[in-house]
Parts: structure tokens; sequence; C-alpha cells
């Protein structure tokens, strides 16, 4: 074995500049509330909480005290054809706190499968009714729907989408982004600007005929690409669309739900109920891993045909609904009621908006860009060198300034803890200054 790699050499790290960062790996080895602990035994603030996905902060007792519980009393249960006890509660729970309508939930184990596995009820619903024509689906530019061949086919990513093209699903479209420096540089939450770009989906239903198209779906705030709120009735548009010619409408929360709007879900915060909800991240606070997709009922009723003995959707994971990620849910959706989170959050947006927009006026920032407890800053690219900036600052923040910064390219994204301290938010942004000032 002595021509074996190093365990560092090993690990194919995803989403990651492999060979940069093994020149000197950032190492994270424990974790607490708001804080990471790293290998030099320094304790480093986390601005990201975690990546979307613990928004009550690392660790906490009571949902660190249900796995371990479960652990040791149903590590796991047969999937298929069996069922147990968290399962149904835990359908329960989300169901009752989800929009009205939104009845059933089938789970999964992430957000690119929470993705994938609504795509496909969307097509099931449609042939189930007589419509198998429905086949078409309707992504956007700039849209992030995890990596798997459906959501990779419905993202408007280009990086994610270049090396795999001509094995991206066939039948699939996509309206315009809504991102407009010109318009909207610098606007605080909803931009008053764009709501006429939902028409686009017009455009596509003519082109495609709307009795063609299965299903538009779209994250409610695009995250990964930056933060791009919605502009004012652009939603309720879209809505509109998907209703007047029997297309579903996808919401993919995976970061939106569980108050990282500071409501349940961005359904409840836009008022825009869709017709399927797929969810990951906050629904296990991010303890254990766990996606899902909500129905609405008249969509899980449709299927529900056939002989009684017969499965009626051939799909599903081995670890759907997994016992002890069904509690580490069931744990983290009493933490949210008792404490309040959702309200906390809601209470921290006025505050994280005025701190993210004090970097308007630096001159190495093209934009900024909030909504709720989400939040983008985009620097402008160094000539010939994209993305540089971005790494150089995401690395002193973390070397020098124990901090955790999220960065794609060079975007800055941020995702605070839904009960930060004010503070804490203030002081993220005046490190962000402080090192932009830092590099050239
Ligand atoms: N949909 C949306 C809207 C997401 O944000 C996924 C699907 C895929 O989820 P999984 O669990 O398969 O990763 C996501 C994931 C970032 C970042 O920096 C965001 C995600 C993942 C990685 C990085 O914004 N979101
Ligand atoms: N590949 C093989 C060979 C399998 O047997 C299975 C599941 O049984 C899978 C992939 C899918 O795995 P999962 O159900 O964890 O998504």
């Amino acid at each position: 074995m002595s021509d074996s790699p190093s365990s560092v050499d090993s690990y194919w790290m995803p989403f990651t500049a492999n060979r940069d960062f093994k020149k000197k790996p950032r190492i994270i080895t424990g974790a607490k509330g708001h804080y990471y602990f790293t290998d030099d035994g320094r304790k480093v603030y986390d601005s990201f909480s975690g990546l979307w996905t613990c928004g009550v902060g690392h660790c906490h007792p009571k949902i660190v005290e249900a796995v371990q519980k479960q652990v040791a009393t149903l590590d796991y249960s047969i999937a298929f054809q069996m069922g147990h006890d968290k399962a149904f509660k835990l359908a329960g729970k989300v169901t009752d706190l989800a929009p009205d309508g939104l009845n059933n939930i089938f789970f999964t184990n992430s957000g690119s499968e929470s993705v994938d596995s609504a795509l496909k009820i969307a097509l099931a619903y449609h042939r189930a009714r007589g419509e198998g024509h429905r086949t078409r689906l309707i992504g956007r530019e700039r849209g992030y729907h995890g990596v798997n061949f459906g959501g990779m086919s419905v993202g408007g990513m280009f990086p994610n989408r270049k090396v795999f093209g001509p094995s991206l699903l066939p039948s699939v479209d996509h309206i315009r982004h809504t991102f407009n420096l010109e318009e909207n540089a610098f606007t605080r939450g909803q931009p008053q600007w764009g709501t006429h770009l939902a028409d686009d989906l017009e455009r596509l239903c003519t082109l495609h005929d709307a009795s063609n198209i299965a299903a538009v779906i779209v994250e409610p705030v695009p995250g990964s690409t930056g933060v791009l709120p919605p502009p004012v009735g652009y939603l309720e548009r879209l809505r509109e669309i998907c209703d007047r010619h029997g297309i579903l409408l996808i919401f993919d929360e995976v970061i939106s739900a569980f108050g990282r709007l500071g409501a349940p879900f961005a359904a409840d915060r836009f008022g825009v109920t869709p017709d399927l909800m797929t969810m990951a991240k906050g629904l296990t606070n991010g303890v254990i891993p766990m996606g899902a997709v909500l129905v609405q009922q008249k969509i899980h009723d449709a299927l529900m045909n056939g002989p009684d003995q017969m499965i009626e959707l051939f799909h599903g994971y081995t670890y759907s609904g997994h016992p002890v990620a069904c509690a580490a849910a069931l744990a983290s959706l009493e933490v949210y009621e008792e404490e309040g989170t959702f309200e906390q959050a809601r209470e921290l947006q006025q505050h994280f908006e005025d701190a993210i927009h004090s970097l308007d006026d630096h001159p190495m920032v093209t934009d900024v860009r909030n909504f709720g407890l989400m939040g983008g800053i985009d620097l402008q690219s160094r000539e010939g060198a994209p993305g540089a900036r971005g790494m150089e600052a995401h690395k002193k923040f973390f070397w020098e300034e124990d901090l955790v910064v999220r960065h794609s390219a060079d975007l800055l994204q941020f995702s605070p803890f839904l009960n930060s301290r004010p503070e804490d938010i203030t002081m993220t942004f005046e490190t962000v200054r402080k090192v932009l000032d830092s590099i050239d």
C-alpha cells in the first residue's frame, strides 16, 4: 500500500477547488452553536449557518439528544411495503405546517433527490389524468435545482451543465432569469422592476404549446446564483399563468423553507401556493441528510389508482424516511416552535438588510442583494481572473479573521443563523469591509 495516496489526496471534495484546497486544507473538527472549531485550535464564526442548513445553530442539544436516542432504538427500518412510527408522525407535522392543500409528503435524502422526485411526480400525475402529452419541464436561467440529471436539466447554471450537454433531459426549456443590474442594482429586498419577466412563460407556452408542458420549477428566491429576490408580483403572475394553462408550479424551497425568509415557507411569505414543493436542509437543521416533496392532495389522489395491491408510483429510496433523519426532523420542528425561530428570523431581517447594504459604497462591490436572511454581495472580478478575488477573500476570512464566508467565484453569500445575535451580523459585514479593503 506504499503508493496509496494520503487521506488528503483520496477525498474528492464536492464543489471544491480540490488541488488548491489541498495545498493548505481548511479543516473543521467540531462545532457548537454559531461556531466551528478548527484543527489548529481556533474558534471560527459561521456566517453561512452550515450550507444554508443549520438555522438554530450547530449541535443543538435537543436535536442531538433525539438523534442519539433514535439511533439506539430503531437504527433503520425497511422502507418499502413497511413503515415506522416516526415517518408517519413527521408527515403529519410537516403537512400541518405547510400551506393549505399540500397534504401529502414524499421523503428523500437531499435537495437533488427531492427535485428529481418532484419532476417525476409531476409527469406521473399528468399521465394518470390522461394528459400524458404534458412532458415538457420548464426551469429558469440561473436556477439551481441540485446535481442529479433532472435537476441539472431544469437548472440554469452553465458550469453545472456544460460538460453534460447531450445527456441532459431532452424535453426541457427555460424562462429568463430576473437579474438586471441596470434596473435593480443595490435594491433592498424585492425589486419593483421586472414583474413582466414572468410573461416569458407565455412565450414558452406559445412555442411548445401549453398543452405539452407538465410543470414549471423555480426557486422563490434563487439562492446559489447569488440571492435574486423575485420582483414584486412576479411569483403571483407565474402562478396565474400556470393556472390558466393547467401547468403545475413547483417551488424549490430547499433553501427558503423553515424560516430562512421569516416564515415557515417562502410560499407563506409571498402568499403564493405551489402545486409541489421541495425541501431539504432546514428540515433537519442540517443534522442528518433528509429531503421531502410536499404535494397537493389532488396530485396524490390522482395517482392512487389501479388495483389495491399494485404500487402506485414506481419511485423511492432505500433511505426514504430514514428513522434517524425523521427523529432529527421532528426535534428540529419542535425547536423551531418552542424557540419561535421563524419569528426570530423575521425580527432580524431589517438589521441584516442594513448591515449587508453597508457595503453598497465599497468600490469593489458591484451589487448587494438581500431577502429574509439570505444575502449576496457581487465583487468586481479581477481582469482575466474570474473567481480569484472571491477565493482570496474567503481564505483571508478563514485564516485571518476567524470567519467562514461562503463564496462562489466572486460572489459572497450570507445565510446567518435564524437565531443570530445582531452584533454578530454587524461584525460579519464589518469584517467583510476590512477584508475587501485589504485585497486588490
Ligand atoms: N435546490 C435548491 C434550491 C438548492 O439550493 C438543491 C436543490 C440541492 O440540494 P442538495 O441537498 O442535493 O445539495 C439546493 C442545494 C450555495 C449552495 O452555496 C447551495 C446548495 C448546495 C450547495 C451550495 O448556495 N443548495
Ligand atoms: N444501485 C444499486 C445497485 C442498488 O441496489 C440501489 C438500491 O437498492 C441503488 C443503486 C439506489 O440506492 P438508493 O435507494 O439508496 O438511492
